[in-house]
């Protein structure tokens, strides 16, 4: 768009004059931003006012803040474009602060919009007034105010690209009521710039791909970086041309087909031993938009110092924070992939090593597969959670669908047993906030329409955020939320089992009925209590057309996969 072409600012050629709030909308518009999820107070009346007046950008009001951050967050990873939400000073502020943290962690772009005390009063303790820019300044990449209206145009767009560029990252900006009611002229706006990534040298490039070739247990991880690149094909590609084995970071289980023959399972709380084996013994790891998470790498020691790294990521900072690679490629994972693929095009490879590492595989894949097989259940009342497995595997098998995980107990299931054949059908939260489920999964349903999102969600997670179940209702987002019941926050409850002697304290409750709570709201609601009602329970959700809750009656005591102690924190 060119340089003054502006929408608010010009009629007829006559330059009329703006509000604040109507440049920070002509801003986001500008930057083609489709959605902004918030809830009103004060200091934002006047941009409510400035979204009402326009029909390219849709508002969509929550019934709490961290919902309309989590659903930026959703929308910013189904769509590759920026989530904004918006929100009122102080306390409103404050409740979008969980899901800025999640987004920062999880390197999602977000931009949070935040109304402030006018200036004329700062520095009083006005009411609910507070320091937004030193609130927001542990979880964004830049977190501003802006105290001249005439500085909004350049100021939010900057906020927008600083959000997108590089790593991507959450941004920040507040502004001080009297600043949107401050009137400007239109000067000032400036065209969409978005910035191009990093390129490695060639000469990285082809040292990479030498060392991967000669190597004796290569292995490669895929991280984040790998699937918001859409790296997938390329490799996929190289994998195969090397026969390279691949593993993913933990809650990145899509980011290589699961059936396929190189596919090695998912590092984290829950991988199974051969995974971890491969990576403790590889000689070269090809780390592809990843970051060594306490988590993958069994809190940093996992990865022994004798494997040789290479580390593809778009953030210089990133390459070498934890462990100093040997060869380290400043690039966005795909065009980094795809530079490899060419290097190699032009490479010799050796046959009787190819033919040796694909012995290998087999034999790795081999054993992969024996160590997920579904344990069998002993009882089909109330419901084991292998039968949410299974019947989750039929839907995802057999339609166009995508699994989002809340933090829970469950997910551990999700991450040994659940197979995802394509990029894009599973997302967690990294960032380990409970009630991110259901907002993320809406965010993501706008962002993809013609997929069906399901959110699997722990009783404890989903009521944290149940009362947004009458957002998506108005809004019209069927998204469907199978509840895994146990009445516990059981990833706790476990703990005291585990570390405190048994001492249960904290962690029971009691649930209303989620199906009928769920109709209520206008929203399609089924209760399961055996395991074989759950495959067409689901199906009726799926077909309701409508938002929808299954809700899974477990035992209380239902949890991990029967092996497994859980994690303690130390
Ligand atoms: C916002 C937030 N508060 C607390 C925690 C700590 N926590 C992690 S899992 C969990 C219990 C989850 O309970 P539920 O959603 O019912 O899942 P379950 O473990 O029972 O499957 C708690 C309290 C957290 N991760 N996030
Ligand atoms: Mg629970």
């Amino acid at each position: 768009m060119a340089r003054g072409d502006d929408w608010t600012s010009r009629i007829d050629g006559i330059v009329v004059r703006i509000t604040g709030a109507q440049a920070v909308i002509d801003a986001l518009r500008r930057e083609g931003i489709e959605y902004v999820f918030g809830l009103p107070g004060t200091t934002i009346m006047h941009l409510l006012d400035a979204l009402a007046e326009q029909d390219e950008i849709r508002y969509i009001p929550t019934r709490h803040e961290q919902v309309a951050a989590f659903m930026a967050d959703g929308y910013a990873r189904g769509s590759g474009q920026l989530g904004v939400c918006m929100a009122s000073r102080g306390p409103g502020a404050a409740n979008l602060a969980i899901g800025l943290h999640n987004s920062y962690a999880e390197s999602v772009p977000v931009l949070a919009l935040v109304g402030q005390v006018a200036d004329e009063i700062y520095y009083r303790e006005a009411f609910e007034e507070m320091d937004l820019v030193k609130f927001f300044e542990p979880v964004t990449k830049w977190s501003m105010e802006i105290h001249k209206s005439s500085r909004i145009p350049e100021l939010v767009q900057r906020a927008v690209r600083t959000a997108l560029g590089g790593r991507p990252r959450p941004t920040s900006v507040s502004i001080p009521l009297d600043v949107q009611l401050e009137e400007l002229d239109g000067v000032g706006v400036q065209t969409r710039f978005r910035h191009r990534h990093p390129v490695p040298q060639a000469s990285d490039v082809r040292a990479a791909v030498e060392l991967l070739e000669s190597s004796r247990s290569p292995v490669i991880l895929l991280g984040g970086g790998s699937l918001t690149s859409r790296s997938h094909e390329a490799v996929v590609g190289l994998a195969e041309a090397l026969q390279i084995p691949v593993v993913t970071g933990w809650l990145r289980k899509d980011a290589f087909p699961n059936r396929h023959n190189l596919f090695l399972g998912s590092l984290g709380f829950g991988a199974v031993e051969v995974t971890d084996e491969l990576v403790r013994e590889a000689d070269v790891l090809l780390s592809v938009g990843g970051r060594f998470l306490e988590i993958d790498t069994k809190r940093w020691t996992l990865i022994s110092p004798k494997t040789r790294i290479v580390q593809v990521d778009i953030d210089t900072e990133e390459i070498g924070r934890i462990y100093v690679p040997e060869i380290g490629l400043q690039g966005d994972a795909r065009q980094t992939m795809e530079a490899m693929m060419q290097t190699l095009s032009g490479l010799r490879v050796d046959s009787g090593r190819l033919e040796e590492r694909r012995r290998r595989c087999t034999r790795l894949r081999d054993r992969y597969e024996q160590e997920i097989h579904l344990p069998k259940h002993e009882r089909e009342s109330p419901v084991p959670s292998g039968a949410v497995v299974r019947a989750l595997q039929d839907v995802l098998d057999g339609s166009s669908s995508i699994v989002v995980q809340d933090a829970a107990t469950f997910g551990v299931w999700i991450q040994r047993y659940l197979l995802f054949d394509r990029p894009g059908t599973f997302y967690g939260a990294a960032g380990g906030a409970m009630g991110w489920g259901l907002p993320a999964s809406l965010g993501l349903q706008l962002a993809r329409p013609d997929e069906r999102v399901i959110n699997v969600a722990g009783d404890g997670s989903f009521w944290m955020v149940a009362q947004d179940l009458e957002t998506a209702v108005r809004e019209r987002i069927p998204v469907v939320n199978v509840v895994i019941n146990n009445f516990a926050y059981g990833n706790t409850r476990d703990r005291q089992r585990s570390a405190h002697g048994g001492r249960y304290f904290g962690v029971f409750y009691g649930n209303p009925d989620f199906a009928q709570f769920a109709r209520l709201l206008g929203a399609h609601g089924e209760r399961v209590e055996h395991s074989e009602e759950l495959a067409p329970a689901l199906e009726r959700a799926m077909q309701s057309g409508k938002p929808a809750v299954v809700d899974v009656i477990q035992d209380r005591f239902e949890g991990l996969p029967g092996d497994l102690a859980p994690l303690q924190a130390r």
